[in-house]
């Protein structure tokens, strides 16, 4: 039993619960991918589970993202790593069997974004203090291929060009006017409302519903299963770069000092 993740199975309905629980933001560290991954691959191989909600059970964030210390001050190898592991989760999310709903019950930058837009709908707390988007570009980085094809997927074309080049972070209202996110509600409401969504799509039969998510996501999951190891290596040369090594030290030294 991880300690990270903590998922709550109610056989009778077949959905599982899956709370973030990894202080204080729920970034996403190699550890924490690897849990997720174990818990998300567990659900996705019992039968008796077809639906999962994702929520945060830290307050006021979903997730922030990328953990930035696996990303500086370490070696080639574990950068390779740690990206294999966000491809995996990326790669099980998305081409997930299950309906996934996101409860979205805090702020959602970048990986966090990444998350919830891999879900088949999106529910955000209407608290204007919480934000999400693909905000990549503000930390001088730029998002992988993989993170505008899934952008793209839910919100247009157009919505992404305008949203990645910014590195826009949306209050949940203007994240619902473009689409990023489906429904807003009061915070207290959210996990009703993400079960009350459930149960609409687990009333659609089975397997259409399956086979048309897939036929919906398949070219997008296979471009990444075609070129994963060129991801890595691409990942790992962007990275390693002096000139980004010191934009990441900076924004996290902001974010330290921001705090203070
Ligand atoms: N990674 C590591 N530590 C983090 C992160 C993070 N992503 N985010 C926050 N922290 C740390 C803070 O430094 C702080 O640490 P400490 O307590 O030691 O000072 C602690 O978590 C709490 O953070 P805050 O005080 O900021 O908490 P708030 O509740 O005020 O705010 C937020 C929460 C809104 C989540 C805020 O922390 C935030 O904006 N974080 C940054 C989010 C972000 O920009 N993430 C981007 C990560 S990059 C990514 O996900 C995709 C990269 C794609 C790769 C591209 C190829 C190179």
């Amino acid at each position: 039993q991880s300690n990270k993740i903590k998922v709550d199975f109610d056989q009778s309905t077949g959905v599982a619960v899956m709370h973030m629980q990894s202080p204080p933001v729920n970034s996403l560290s190699l550890d924490f991918l690897t849990e997720f991954c174990i818990s998300v691959e567990k659900l996705e191989m019992d039968k008796g589970c077809r639906g999962l909600i994702i929520t945060s059970g830290q307050p006021k964030v979903f997730s922030a993202g990328l953990d930035i210390l696996e990303m500086y001050g370490k070696s080639p190898e574990h950068y390779a790593e740690f990206w294999k592991a966000v491809q995996e989760m990326w790669l099980k999310l998305y081409s997930s069997n299950m309906v996934t709903v996101a409860a979205i019950n805090g702020s959602s930058p970048a990986g966090g974004c990444l998350v919830a837009l891999t879900c088949d709908y999106r529910i955000m707390a209407d608290n204007p203090r919480y934000s999400i988007g693909l905000n990549e570009t503000q930390l001088g980085i730029v998002a992988p291929f993989w993170f505008k094809d899934t952008l793209v997927n839910v919100v247009g074309h157009r919505n992404t060009e305008i949203s990645l080049q910014l590195g826009l972070l949306y209050n949940p209202l203007d994240a619902l006017k473009i689409g990023l996110v489906d429904q807003l509600v009061p915070e207290d409401q959210i996990l009703a409302a993400a079960t009350q969504t459930m149960s609409k799509w687990l009333a659609i039969p089975e397997h259409a519903r399956q086979l048309t998510k897939s036929m919906m996501r398949l070219p997008t999951v296979d471009k990444l299963r075609a070129n994963r190891e060129a991801d890595i290596q691409n990942f790992v040369g962007f990275v390693t770069k002096e000139s980004i090594q010191k934009s990441l030290r900076m924004y996290m030294e902001m974010l330290k000092q921001r705090k203070a």
